[in-house]
């Protein structure tokens, strides 16, 4: 792929690239990822991985940086997150098209991938104002009880190719917020937009002469993951990626009692009832299918539609998915790249087979197609399959554009539908009853970490707490009140007086 090399000399990347950041860049050496893009098979870089030396002087130097940066207040640590911001906001453009080259994103969902560290570096400016603690009244006379919140340590976040920035930023920028150094392992299939991202990061840090808050380690397979999940010197991992992985990382950090955050994914459903709006309904799920080639977390995977508008809503889809254009990313009108590897087309491919095996009935798309100038890219045409709730695929989150259709007759029904899964992140349904919308949201409603009422299952703003419950690992990140994860929570008692009464009137005289 011809690189744009005014994009790679502005965000100062070159063509073999360090991947290991402690303040200082490390001298590219040893074994090196070859950056290939998925829009068609490509080489565009190099980067280098850490070997376990480095990854002992990252964590040194973290524990050390944190105990600077934790004294500096949070107010004052708020500001260069949001210088931050304004310097990804500058960088925007060039940051999308890195993210574009190496993940496959078309320009409008690379660039928002951006908008949205942008976003979260705001919200870490307000909230670094906002680091509240309860006071609490004291039962005993002359005393007062407060919370508060203190600085954890330095955390690690492992994030995925799909979000390879901001799903970094939800954690790391509210961390740094916090008090907290962070520790990044990318996922080796996004490592170059890692690298590009600490570039430009790094120049706010250096010319604010401040203590170095993000490192970064690009590591070989899952070894990394397992330095961090076996170091005590962590106290909390976040962790993106797949269910199996995510258990892995939570029994080891387990093993030591330390913290997880944990978001493995989705399975969501999208109810259509026959009490919606149609079009609106039409839309939020075609985005929800289609958006990021179907790779992401919050994928609309399944439509459970009422019987009466089912023939129509299926024809419907049929014939929006036939107007949308898949193909190289940066063509005008492209609203599909490609998968991310050969890999995630073979697993689409299979579950295609597996469902029909099961009963499924394709009705759309379903087989790799090639795209001219980018024969050695990974597409597929997205397919549509008429399932049945109990076929076991339906239940089972593959990371690629496979929408399975489900017909319900009532209300209850779709909702077990909807809940039968073991996935629960995120989660929609499309109707104007308010009886339907109030039983979606009720308390034998959707069991999701994210419920939806008339838009999509995909496309989270970053002010909400995001995370999902059951196999997604109930972690929550980003908004609300999220922040708290990355912070150690300390009530204090004071006593004031001049005697020293007991709680629970504990007589203890001596
Ligand atoms: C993910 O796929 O891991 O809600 C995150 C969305 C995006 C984030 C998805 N804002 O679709």
């Amino acid at each position: 792929m011809k690189m744009d090399m005014n994009v790679f000399h502005d965000l100062g990347l070159e063509e073999v690239n360090s991947g290991v950041y402690d303040g200082e860049w490390a001298r590219p050496s040893g074994k090196m990822i070859d950056v290939k893009s998925p829009i068609d098979g490509s080489y565009i870089a190099r980067v280098s991985m850490a070997t376990e030396s480095d990854y002992e002087r990252i964590i040194s130097r973290a524990v050390e940086e944190f105990k600077k940066w934790r004294m500096i207040p949070a107010p004052k640590r708020g500001i260069i997150i949001k210088e931050i911001g304004d310097e990804l906001r500058k960088e925007k453009k060039n940051l999308g098209k890195i993210v574009t080259m190496e993940v496959g994103k078309t320009a409008s969902e690379g660039e928002g991938e951006i908008q949205e560290m942008i976003d979260v570096s705001d919200l870490a400016l307000g909230l670094s104002r906002q680091l509240y603690g309860l006071t609490i009244a004291s039962e005993r006379p002359y005393h007062r009880m407060y919370e508060q919140w203190i600085p954890l340590g330095p955390v690690a976040v492992i994030s995925s190719f799909n979000f390879p920035a901001s799903v970094w930023s939800w954690n790391a920028f509210i961390a740094a917020v916090d008090g907290d150094v962070v520790i990044w392992k990318p996922s080796s299939k996004a490592a170059l937009t890692a690298v590009a991202v600490m570039r430009v990061i790094e120049r706010v840090l250096k010319r604010n002469n401040a203590p170095n808050i993000f490192f970064l380690m690009v590591s070989p397979g899952h070894d990394g993951g397992e330095w961090i999940a076996n170091d005590k010197r962590i106290p909390l991992v976040s962790f993106t990626g797949s269910v199996a992985v995510g258990k892995k990382i939570s029994e080891n950090v387990a093993k030591r009692l330390g913290k997880t955050i944990l978001e493995l994914g989705g399975n969501n459903g999208a109810i259509v009832s026959d009490k919606s709006d149609i079009n609106i309904a039409l839309r939020g799920v075609v985005f929800g299918a289609l958006a990021t080639a179907g790779q992401r977390c919050t994928t609309t995977r399944r439509v459970i539609v009422q019987e009466n508008i089912y023939d129509d809503f299926l024809e419907r889809l049929k014939n929006a998915y036939s107007t949308i254009k898949v193909g190289d990313p940066r063509d005008k009108g492209v609203l599909v790249g490609p998968l991310i590897d050969e890999d995630a087309v073979k697993n689409y491919e299979r579950a295609i087979e597996t469902a029909i095996k099961q009963g499924g009935k394709l009705v759309f798309g379903g087989r790799r197609i090639k795209i001219s100038g980018c024969e050695n890219g990974h597409y597929v045409m997205p397919a549509i399959i008429e399932a049945k709730p109990d076929m076991a695929i339906v239940s089972e989150e593959t990371f690629a554009p496979i929408l399975y259709v489900m017909k319900y007759k009532n209300i209850e029904e779709a909702i077990e539908i909807h809940n039968s899964v073991p996935q629960g992140l995120s989660s929609s349904i499309f109707t104007n009853d308010l009886r339907e919308e109030e039983a979606f949201l009720s308390a034998y409603g959707s069991d999701c970490g994210l419920a939806n009422v008339n838009t999509s299952t995909a496309g989270a703003e970053i002010g909400g707490a995001f995370g999902g419950e059951k196999d997604t690992g109930g972690g929550r990140e980003s908004g609300s009140d999220a922040w708290k994860y990355y912070m150690r929570r300390q009530t204090v008692t004071k006593n004031w007086g001049k005697t020293l009464p007991l709680a629970q009137d504990v007589v203890f005289d001596f």
